[in-house]
């Protein structure tokens, strides 16, 4: 059988090889388990000096071998939060205003990927399958192609791809899109984002490569996981807590692209606007601090703390607090059980590639009494999701309408909803998203 070489900027740390945690993880689960598998990429670890002398770890587990090397300070910061976090992110989310710009660090970011190239190249044969992905290492097929790589390679890019009106802004642009022509197969997770690359690549007379290959979560284990949190102490106490009021909730990596400020504009919008909830709601808002040390990232936390101070502070009693906010993580169970005992979610991003949280809180309920989704229309997940409730997420007073709906719609309306989004979170399953990307790899005549 043909081995599959996973490359992603960051590899599942070790102590989550035996059961992948979360995230890419998670997603690729099932590929790996269907082939022999060599995953590589960066260990997470900064190391010091230049980095002459680093050296390749390598650790097998089961069927897959994870092969990690370090990076230095400078790449560090130059590669990861310079040009991917600092200017990628931002311009990928349409928000073009807020790329710090640096030469220096795209520099940075060309190097890091032909090291990255340069490690991998000897470990691969002819017969891989090598699949490569997210905006770090949209180089990196046409680096291992400048060492005569012969392997099929396939990118997919789990970020939106902006219009090309905005994606030239990046001075390197042109030259970026024409290193992608050296994958065999490229993949995005919408239509727009198809529409988009392909509109790219012909104003520069490339061959549309762009395909779409929505992803999903493996909602049977996330079910289960629901399922079996409702025993875990935290959740009986916050169900005692909650009196049978409802619960509406929030889960999202505290970034700007997530819409935070924006919803709890529409929260508080809808207290304003509908104070008969005042007292009868409580909001829960999860939302673990990531990327720190970038300073758009502080201001966006400052901002926060301003707002959920003022929403509390303007509308809290003694025996109520309108919006619970927590800034780290929760266990998987937990999030699960806490989306059950729910009676909406809120997930509203300005701008997201898909959003696997929309799909989590679908997998999350139970027939009996589901919970209503709030979505952004900006969502990836939005385009088969539109059973649930979708809002433009910069709108306060649509959210606030739809939270009023959200709670005030019938149990019959909630399942008949909740129905046809469960089909469609059972439908295109990460299973099922790696499986048709690697059968359109396997698809590629190889020289
Ligand atoms: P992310 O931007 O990280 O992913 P998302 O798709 O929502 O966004 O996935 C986040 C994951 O982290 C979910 O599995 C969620 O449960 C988990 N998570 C979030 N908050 C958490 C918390 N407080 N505690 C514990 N876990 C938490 C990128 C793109 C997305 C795309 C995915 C997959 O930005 O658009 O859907 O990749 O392609």
């Amino acid at each position: 059988m043909q081995r599959l070489v996973i490359v992603s900027n960051r590899v599942p740390a070790v102590r989550d090889r035996k059961q992948p945690a979360g995230g890419l993880a998670v997603a690729l689960r099932a590929a790996v388990q269907d082939h022999p598998c060599l995953w590589f990429g960066w260990s997470g670890q900064q190391i010091g000096g230049d980095g002459a002398d680093r050296t390749l770890s390598v650790d097998t587990v089961g069927n897959v071998t994870y092969a990690t090397i370090g990076l230095t300070h400078k790449e560090y910061n130059g590669f990861y939060q310079g040009y991917s976090n600092g200017i990628l992110w931002p311009l990928c989310h349409y928000r073009a205003g807020l790329m710090n710009y640096s030469r220096h660090d795209q520099q940075i970011y060309a190097s890091v990927n032909t090291l990255f190239a340069t490690r991998l190249a000897p470990m691969l044969k002819p017969d891989d399958m090598v699949w490569v992905h997210d905006y770090h290492l949209f180089p990196l097929g046409k680096a291992l192609r400048d060492l005569k790589v012969k392997a099929r390679i396939g990118f997919f890019l789990h970020i939106p791809f902006p219009p090309w009106s905005l994606m030239r802004s990046l001075p390197e642009a042109p030259a970026l899109m024409r290193d992608l022509r050296a994958y065999d197969v490229i993949g995005v997770q919408t239509e727009d984002d198809a529409r988009n690359m392909n509109e790219a690549f012909a104003v520069l007379g490339i061959p549309a490569k762009a395909r779409v290959f929505p992803i999903g979560i493996d909602p049977d284990s996330f079910a289960a996981c629901a399922r079996e949190g409702q025993s875990l102490p935290q959740v009986q106490r916050l169900r005692q807590d909650l009196r049978g009021l409802p619960l509406i909730i929030g889960v999202d990596r505290m970034d700007y692209s997530k819409g935070l400020p924006e919803r709890l504009r529409g929260y508080d919008t809808f207290l304003k606007r509908y104070p008969e909830y005042r007292g009868k709601v409580t909001y829960l808002q999860i939302t673990p601090v990531s990327r720190g040390s970038v300073p758009e990232y502080q201001s966006l936390r400052a901002e926060l703390d301003q707002i959920v101070g003022h929403i509390n502070g303007t509308y809290g009693a003694f025996d109520w607090t309108p919006v619970r906010y927590l800034t780290h993580p929760l266990p998987r169970e937990l999030l699960a059980a806490f989306f059950q005992l729910s009676s909406a979610a809120l997930v509203t991003p300005l701008r997201d590639g898909m959003n696997l949280v929309a799909k989590e809180y679908v997998a999350a309920q139970i027939p009996e009494n589901p919970g209503t989704l709030i979505l952004s229309r900006f969502a990836g997940a939005a385009a088969d999701m539109e059973d649930a409730l979708l809002v433009n997420p910069h709108d306060s007073d649509e959210i606030a309408a739809a939270l009023h709906k959200a709670l005030s719609l019938s149990g019959s309306e909630r399942r008949v909803r909740w129905e046809r989004l469960r089909a469609e979170v059972w439908r295109v399953t990460a299973a099922s998203w790696a499986r048709s990307f690697i059968a359109a790899m396997s698809e590629v005549r190889t020289a």
